[in-house]
């Protein structure tokens, strides 16, 4: 019996506003569609014991410090890893809507009054090194502009026009990083793409399409260490 192959691990990262709930769902159907077996995982899963206090945190129903809730995400994706790992091993694609990078992007954002960063981008990112490293992130990019042509930010915590600024600014500098620690490696595995979201929901849709359908084409390589 042939082993089962590896299947494609991707990650969807986006702004407010940038259609991603709706797009992730879409891709996930148009998978399913196709024949593949696949898996969506929401970060944060907000149904697990810690979850539920990120989500309180996140309606504003509850305080911690900044550092606790920046571990809480981490540990948030650390209790799912071991089910992302066997499901992609088992080939099983796996779609994350947000993963470690949001988690370094929005709490890198935040500031005190005075404006200065209140955690470093290096502390940020210690704890979610080691994850499962996806094959691909797609990063829904929409200017703050835009965001608000379509009628502007929600209720929750970081929904706001300076922290998405910042937050923009933060995804850009990490796929540098990304992209740069990449091309220094043997393996190259890392892919990330930028996508205009700003545009309708059909080109969207099809620009995103036109980056995984590839993946499915050749064997995925086995499963990196996000940092490692
Ligand atoms: N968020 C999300 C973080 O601050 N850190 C993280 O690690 C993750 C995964 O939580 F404002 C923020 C991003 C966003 C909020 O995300 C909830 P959704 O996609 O809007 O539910």
């Amino acid at each position: 019996m042939a082993a089962t192959q590896r299947a494609p691990f991707i990650v969807i990262e986006g702004l407010d506003r940038s259609g991603k709930t709706t797009q992730t769902s879409n891709l996930l159907v148009r998978l399913q569609k196709d024949g593949k077996d696949v898996q969506l995982i929401k970060f944060p899963d907000r149904t697990t014991p810690i979850g539920q206090m990120i989500d309180s945190y996140l309606r504003s129903a509850s305080e911690l410090d900044d550092r606790a809730i920046h571990l809480l995400f981490s540990a948030n994706r650390w209790e799912l890893a071991s089910t992302i790992e066997k499901l992609l091993n088992s080939g099983t694609t796996v779609i994350c809507d947000r993963y470690a990078f949001s988690g370094i992007a929005f709490s890198a954002s935040k500031v005190d009054a005075s404006g200065h960063r209140l955690l470093s981008y290096e502390w940020c990112k210690s704890p979610d090194i080691g994850l499962p490293k996806p094959d691909i992130v797609l990063f829904l990019d929409i200017t703050p502009e835009k965001a608000r042509e379509r009628g502007g930010y929600g209720e929750e915590r970081y929904e706001k026009e300076e922290m998405q600024r910042r937050v923009r600014t933060n995804f850009e500098g990490i796929r540098k990083e990304m992209m740069e620690l990449e091309s220094k490696s043997q393996d190259h595995t890392l892919v990330w793409e930028v996508i205009d979201a700003g545009r309708s929901l059909e080109e969207v849709e099809q620009d995103i399409w036109s980056h995984i359908e590839p993946l499915y084409r050749s064997q995925c390589p086995s499963l990196g260490r996000l940092w490692k």
